[in-house]
């Protein structure tokens, strides 16, 4: 019973803090998006993929958070972004007392994309609101093509489904089509692209789609 009451109450100062970071993205204008997954699926690479493709585009940044290491920090900033590592010591997953505590590190006034690597985890991160635009979620090929129906509470909440890793199709008895009817199963409205960041394979489509939000979100033409 006190449990269940010192849950709620965190998740209700975790919601309080994450409508004041909502409502700061919107006034600056700031597209944000929370990448979620299990650890290994490609959040990190892709990432790197998507500024490295924005560099000279649109001003992006990226809060990157892990149980340990800044491993993750070190191979984003190699493509001239700021960004900032959140260590979570234990915790499974961000929360928007620690993406607030971050942005004083980045120059708010001029960001257009904020990209937030949650901890890999399939379960924990769908909890806490950040104060994000959109959810997306990313399952990889060698995972299985069931992830959707295991774990269906991340797949409701996102509105962006990559299923990254298509390189590995031919090795595997990952069947497409499953996976896709499973995700729309629990999510009708789900937006899917299928990438491999290894080979570049399906990511143009991905950042035309981001390009569009972002200049919907963040009126990036008239700035
Ligand atoms: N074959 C293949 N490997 C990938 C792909 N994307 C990422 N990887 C590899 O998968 C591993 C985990 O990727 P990473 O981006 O660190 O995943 P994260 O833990 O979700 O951030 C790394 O060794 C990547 O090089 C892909 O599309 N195809
Ligand atoms: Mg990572």
């Amino acid at each position: 019973m006190k449990k269940i009451k010192v849950e709620k109450k965190l998740l209700s100062t975790n919601q309080q803090i994450a409508d004041e970071n909502r409502r700061l993205f919107k006034q600056k204008g700031i597209a944000v998006f929370n990448l979620l997954s299990s650890p290994g699926s490609g959040k990190t690479s892709l990432i790197e993929q998507t500024v490295s493709h924005l560099q000279g585009r649109l001003q992006a940044a990226v809060i990157t958070g892990d149980l340990q290491t800044d491993r993750d920090a070190q191979r984003i900033a190699r493509h001239q972004v700021f960004v900032k590592q959140i260590t979570t010591g234990g915790a499974c997953h961000l929360d928007a007392s620690m993406v607030k505590k971050a942005l004083p590190f980045f120059h708010i006034d001029e960001l257009d994309l904020l990209l937030i690597e949650n901890v890999g985890n399939l379960v924990c991160p769908a909890a806490y609101d950040l104060g994000e635009d959109a959810k997306l979620t990313i399952m990889s090929v060698p995972e299985g093509d069931d992830k959707p129906l295991k774990y269906p509470v991340m797949f409701r909440i996102s509105k962006v489904l990559i299923i990254n890793k298509v390189d590995l199709l031919p090795y595997t008895n990952f069947d497409m089509e499953r996976a896709i009817t499973f995700a729309r199963q629990i999510n009708p409205a789900i937006r899917v692209f299928e990438t491999s960041c290894t080979t570049g394979a399906g990511l143009e489509d991905w950042f035309r789609w981001l390009e569009e939000r972002v200049s919907r979100l963040s009126g990036v033409t008239e700035k």
